[in-house]
């Protein structure tokens, strides 16, 4: 079976079809028959296409992830208990989690690929668990999980598998199958149609209260994953001349997880994190430099780092803490986002109340944030972190927070050096 996605979503490469490979298989296994899976990820839909696939209990089973997305994912089969630990563990990976291809050490994990780079595969083979019941897996790349996700049901020898359940794809929410699309290592959206990039996104210094919730800019100790072990290297003391084993400590990126990029052309460009519901910057100029992670063309290399470069000036940055009421006392759930009219917008919870939000340009030198709350009655709160200047107006306007902020200009961001575009290498 072949999809041909709606052109529409597609507006920066509209002769492109987005071909959705045909997909998961699953054979009820004569005796001593391995059972074949296949699990294909939706191209920029942060979404694998099989949601639901059967298996029988004790049954080997070989399951093989394809990856022709842009970016990494890797699938996380685990025990039904074991979701709340293998998130929290993740969580707190930061972006050391990527020498540990985001599989943290918690128990309840049956079956892990490797973090997959765009454009390959890995097969997996298990023995499925001998009890019956609904077995989630998940990719682990931060800010997939609530997306990214799916059931192995385990059945009682003897009873019929179903065939495979596919997800409805929501292939429109983000236009990047890029592979063989033309589209340089600079992507670039338009004012109608934005382009989303889900990504680690630089970190330009934001003010650390900022970053509630995140476990990132953590150092950590570098981590062998063909080994499973901890890096350590010999270190004399000078005074006694004694060699000792330490751990090799890995200075963290500044990079933020968890990130949504959105460019609306040239002119308007800002960072919105899933971790702490909010919008991050905003930036005017250009978009991002991918080289460092696509290579010169997607698909063209193998990311050295996954934090693109940020093209262009800052003109907004977030500071504070979650200036929703309720936002300091717990962390924001992240609910997901919809293309509304081509344009994202992101749906979260903070305390009881569940909220939507639009960041919208208006005009060269200043921008709106739309906040709706879906809930009615009851304050709804906005408060300007103390020392924020460029918040020019907070009011309601139709049960929405309507939050206007003037540009403040800053510097343009280092560009790249040419040896860091020397850094990519063809695969
Ligand atoms: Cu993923």
């Amino acid at each position: 079976m072949s999809l041909s996605l709606s052109s529409r979503s597609l507006a920066l490469f509209a002769c492109l079809p987005v071909l959705v490979q045909p997909a998961a298989l699953a054979q009820k296994p004569a005796k001593a028959e391995t059972l074949k899976v296949s699990i294909n990820v939706v191209p920029g839909a942060i979404r694998f296409e099989t949601t639901r696939f059967d298996v029988t209990a004790g049954a080997r089973v070989t399951l093989t992830l394809s990856n022709d997305c842009v970016m990494p994912h890797n699938l996380i089969l685990i025990k039904p208990e074991a979701e709340p630990a293998l998130v929290a563990a993740v969580n707190t990976m930061g972006l050391e989690g990527m020498d540990k291809h985001f599989v943290p050490d918690v128990p309840g994990i049956i079956a892990a690929t490797k973090l997959l780079q765009p454009f390959s595969k890995e097969q997996l083979s298990f023995s499925a668990p001998a009890a019956e019941g609904d077995y989630p897996y998940v990719c682990t790349f931060p800010g997939h999980w609530f997306t990214m996700r799916g059931v192995m049901r385990v059945r009682a020898a003897g009873v019929a598998l179903a065939a495979p359940v596919k997800s409805g794809g929501n292939v429109e929410q983000v236009p990047d199958a890029l592979k063989n699309s033309g589209m340089t290592h600079k992507p670039l959206g338009t004012p109608e149609k934005p382009f989303v990039m889900r990504t680690f996104a630089p970190d330009p210094g934001l003010d650390p209260a900022v970053f509630a919730h995140h476990g990132v800019g953590k150092d950590g100790v570098k981590y062998d994953p063909a080994t499973r072990l901890d890096v350590t290297e010999k270190v004399t003391d000078p005074a006694t001349g004694a060699v000792r084993e330490v751990p090799v400590v890995r200075k963290a990126e500044k990079g933020i997880a968890g990130a949504i990029a959105v460019n609306h052309g040239p002119d308007f460009s800002y960072v919105w994190d899933s971790t702490e519901c909010r919008l991050l910057y905003v930036w005017r100029g250009g978009f991002l430099d991918m080289n460092t992670y696509w290579g010169k063309e997607p698909g063209s290399g193998r990311p050295k780092m996954y934090i693109p470069l940020l093209l262009g000036h800052l003109v907004y940055r977030a500071s504070g803490s979650m200036p929703l009421e309720g936002g300091v006392k717990t962390a924001p759930v992240f609910l997901g986002y919809k293309m509304e009219k081509g344009i994202p917008e992101f749906r979260y919870r903070v305390g009881t109340k569940t909220y939507r939000e639009k960041v919208l340009p208006a005009g060269l030198d200043r921008f709106e944030l739309r906040i709706t709350p879906e809930e009615a009655g009851g304050a709804n709160v906005w408060i300007v972190p103390p020392g924020e200047t460029a918040v020019t107006s907070v009011r309601g306007e139709g049960g929405a927070i309507v939050v206007s902020v003037k540009d403040r200009p800053e510097p343009p961001q280092p560009a790249a050096t040419p040896a860091a575009e020397a850094k990519t290498k063809k695969p």
